[in-house]
């Protein structure tokens, strides 16, 4: 890297380059140093807003200083990269994380208390980067984690959205939503005014003919949109490894203003015009498993893929190899359908702008992309007007319908027989008007697909893709089971039992090795290990309760069983199904003499989630909730056998404090709809137990933990399809205790009958799609399992610790890894590790 310094200037350089803090005094110095010079202010006005930033200005000057050699150590081993295209990021808080990954985190609490600060205070400061709605955004930034901590050469590419996902208030019970612009002072990102890429929209299609007889097109007109490179340093934990995260933001394509019409007077259009610009990375889609095919969403999507292949692009011709070379240098990972325009932009440049023929430039099309499915809902498939995308892009609707047309003919070849087979997989849907079914191109244009858990990747084998596994074969399709890290899951939310894992598992191994838990296994019996794990559990609920007193205003008893179901609020997810239980546990206990209910177990039912700002039935379901809490908490025959509470604003950093101090968690998904979920296995990380229905990754978590360890109820997905049938044909009876919760409703015990009879009548009267109905029972006796379990506190602690010593498997490091050999066919790149790191 050294010899890359001209050498007259070499000595020059090297004498003075920048370190970065050492130690505490060095971490000191810099943060007064920040805080007089980087931000203006005297030391003596310094507030925890200012040392937060200070402080997160002095991690930043280390990180970059990696992020640089690590950037110089991948150009000069120019191994092949991994490109991860994700419209969504959710990577919450970024201080906290850059202290623990660079090992740092000691240091800087003592320095700050010298100056003053606790660190859980400046932590406290920092505005999440919500970039993402729930699961498939957390899961991207899992894996920039376990990418950058085990040495993966990788790039993460998304929009740098001015506002990300909306703030929740809840006003009267009802959710409001309100912008989230977290911009105003972001020390983790760095502005590349130098990096930009200029992005076409509409206009027209030429053709013409080559000296050699071919036809070439040309797209003309239309717009230029400016796309300008942010760039987001990704530290591993215990490495100098350090990613890059660049995000994209759109600006007005000359300069601030057009000046032409600026100096006609036309000031306003002007300004106009840039604002349009800058709209497409204005704002996150709050939709979460549903597209709406809405214009702008596909102008980011093409912004946003655009800009990503122009870089990757230009990075693989600085190497001047020959371009079928490029997947041996290039991976790309489509995160869902969202930026499957990849696909036909990389055909379009290799085509129309570097001259390949059709056959070659499909072929190194097809072996770089590599596609996950995230979902089955049929309304969260993403399909996009014929007319929309020729108005938009002309030229890639051509090409599409080339992919197309070259795809059917080779299905017709292999099948000549199978008439219906060509339109059920046509790219192209023959609606009015037509349709391009973007799971289709994704799966035409890449060399794998994956689902996200086993059930899921199964599912999608023998249902939505069936088509397709005859047509590729079944090594196209795979497996790779979501994971999360357990640097941000458990050490850094959940500090104590890290420190308590470190114990007894031989050091701090299992922050890179998660199968090292196992070793805690052989404690269970251990009396002092299973005091401080119940203490450690206690004081996480002593903090949540803190936490639900002062934003939710109700009081909770910590020593009762914290029941938690934190998510997206969706009908499939069956949150409705958790608050009719708690209605019907109400009515149990209100029926009871006060003898017999001192005998029963006290709970908190704890609820978190958004709702999609335009899915009414959602935000009817927070509503009900809300309304069973005032009625419930303040009931006095009731008192604190049962509290309901729901969390304002549920997100990343709220996640961190909710997850440790659960001790059980519901994962109740219609058996078949839940892909995988990854909550379910950063509750039972956190030494909490889950009831679940046999559905996504709860199918696999019992695997590995046994089913001595989960309390599973409900139907299987495999009889879905036929409950529903019988729903819709048969008759369709209602569980007596899911219709005297209904009654009770109805009556007005939880105020305004009105809003809450849509979320009954579609159990009663719409056919019970999500199967309410059908697992109520199952589900209200499992629940009464999980009081008589933990009674038995002591069996109830050998289940937590022997599930926590069993979860190995989830770690999104396992996951990175078959990604990495399976589908991109990469290595990490070795770096010695730092001394101390
Ligand atoms: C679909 C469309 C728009 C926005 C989000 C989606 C989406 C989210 N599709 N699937 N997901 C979730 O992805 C997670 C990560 O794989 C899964 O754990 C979860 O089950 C999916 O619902």
């Amino acid at each position: 890297v050294e010899a890359s310094i001209p050498e007259p200037q070499r000595e020059a350089w090297l004498k003075h380059q920048v370190s970065g803090f050492k130690d505490k005094d060095g971490f000191e110095s810099e943060v007064v140093r920040h805080v007089e010079t980087t931000l203006a202010r005297s030391m003596f006005n310094c507030d925890e807003s200012a040392a937060y930033s200070a402080c997160s200005l002095a991690f930043r000057d280390r990180l970059i200083l990696e992020w640089n050699r690590t950037q110089q150590r991948q150009t000069f081993a120019d191994s092949k990269r991994l490109y991860y295209l994700s419209l969504e990021f959710l990577m919450g808080r970024a201080l906290d994380n850059a202290m623990l990954n660079i090992g740092e985190k000691d240091t800087a609490k003592a320095g700050l208390a010298d100056l003053g600060f606790r660190i859980e205070d400046v932590i406290e400061q920092e505005h999440d980067a919500a970039l993402g709605n729930g699961g498939l955004g957390r899961l991207a930034a899992c894996f920039l984690d376990s990418l950058a901590s085990l040495n993966y050469p990788a790039w993460g590419y998304g929009l740098r959205y001015r506002y990300g996902i909306f703030k929740q208030e809840i006003i009267d019970g009802y959710q409001v939503e309100v912008p989230d612009y977290w911009l105003d002072f972001n020390p983790w990102e760095f502005p590349r005014h130098d990096v930009t890429v200029d992005i076409q929209f509409f206009g027209n299609v030429r053709k013409s003919t080559d000296e050699n007889g071919r036809t070439v097109a040309h797209w003309e007109g239309g717009e230029i949109v400016k796309a300008v490179a942010y760039d987001v340093p990704i530290p591993g934990y215990a490495t100098p490894s350090t990613n890059n995260l660049r995000l994209w933001s759109s600006t007005a394509a000359s300069g601030e203003f057009d000046f032409q019409k600026f100096n006609n007077g036309d000031y306003e259009s002007s300004v106009a015009d840039q604002q349009r610009a800058e709209t497409i990375s204005a704002v996150l889609y709050p939709n979460d498993n549903l597209e709406r095919g809405k214009e702008l969403r596909l102008k980011q999507q093409y912004f946003w893929v655009a800009a990503s292949l122009y870089d990757i692009v230009r990075r693989f011709k600085k190497s001047k190899r020959p371009w079928k070379e490029f997947p041996d240098q290039v991976a790309i990972q489509l995160n869902d359908t969202h930026p499957t325009l990849a696909v036909v932009e990389l055909q379009r440049i290799l085509l129309d702008l570097e001259g390949l023929e059709w056959d070659e430039a499909w072929n190194i099309v097809t072996n770089t992309f590599g596609y996950t499915n995230h979902t089955v809902l049929p309304e969260a498939l993403e399909k996009w007007s014929v007319p929309l995308i020729q108005h938009l892009l002309p030229r890639h609707l051509q090409i599409i319908y080339d992919i197309n047309l070259y795809f059917l003919q080779s299905v017709e070849r292999r099948f000549p027989d199978e008439r219906e087979l060509l339109g059920r997989v046509s790219i192209i849907e023959e609606s009015q008007p037509k349709m391009v079914r973007m799971a289709h191109l994704a799966i035409v244009g890449s060399h794998k697909v994956n689902g996200v858990a086993e059930l899921h990747s199964d599912l999608i084998k023998t249902t939505i893709f069936k088509d397709f596994v005859t047509i590729f074969g079944p090594d196209k399709f795979t497996n790779v089971t979501n994971g999360i890290t357990p640097r941000r899951w458990l050490h850094q939310a959940n500090p104590r039992l890290s420190e308590l894992i470190s114990s007894k598992a031989g050091g701090k191994d299992f922050l890179t090795d998660l199968n090292e838990l196992n070793k805690i296994e052989l404690h269970v019996k251990d009396k002092a290990f299973r005091k401080e794990w119940a203490d450690i559990k206690l004081a996480n609920k002593q903090r949540l309760a803190k936490h639900i007193k002062a934003s939710a205003g109700v009081t909770v008893d910590p020593t009762a069983l914290f029941d938690v179901q934190v998510k997206r609020i969706h009908e499939y997810k069956r949150q409705q199904l958790n608050i009719f239980g708690v209605i019907h546990r109400y009515l149990t206990l209100k029926a009871m003499s006060p003898e017999e209910r001192k005998k029963q177990q006290p709970r908190v039912s704890i609820f978190g989630g958004k709702a999609a700002p335009g899915y009414w039935m959602a935000k009817q379901i927070i509503h009900l909730i809300n309304s069973v809490g005032k009625v419930v908490n303040n009931d006095e025959d009731i008192g604190d056998l049962l509290k309901v509470v729901f969390l304002e604003d549920y997100n990343v950093s709220k996640a961190e404090i909710i997850i440790p101090a659960s001790d059980i968690s519901e994962h109740i998904s219609t058996a078949g709809t839940e892909a995988s979920g990854t909550s379910n296995m950063k509750f039972v990380l956190n030494g909490g137990l889950i009831i679940g229905t046999c559905d996504g990754a709860n199918i696999e978590i019992t695997r590995e933990i046994g089913e001595n360890n989960i309390f599973l109820f409900g139907n299987l997905a495999e009889d879905v399809e036929d409950l529903r049938h019988a729903h819709t044909y048969g008759s369709h009876e209602i569980d007596p205790d899911l219709n005297r919760v209904f009654q009770e409703i109805e009556k007005g015990t939880f105020g305004s009958t009105q809003d809450f009879a849509a979320l009954i009548s579609a159990v009663r009267d719409h056919g019970d799609y999500y199967l309410v109905s059908d697992d109520f029972h199952s589900y209200i006796e499992t629940q009464a399992l999980v009081d008589e379990a933990y009674r038995n506190q002591e069996e109830w602690i050998t289940k937590c610790i022997t599930s926590v010593a069993r979860m190995g498997f989830f770690s999104s490091d396992r996951c990175i890894n078959e990604y990495a050999e399976g589908i991109w066919n990469i290595e990490p790149l070795r770096v010695e590790k730092e001394e101390g790191a």
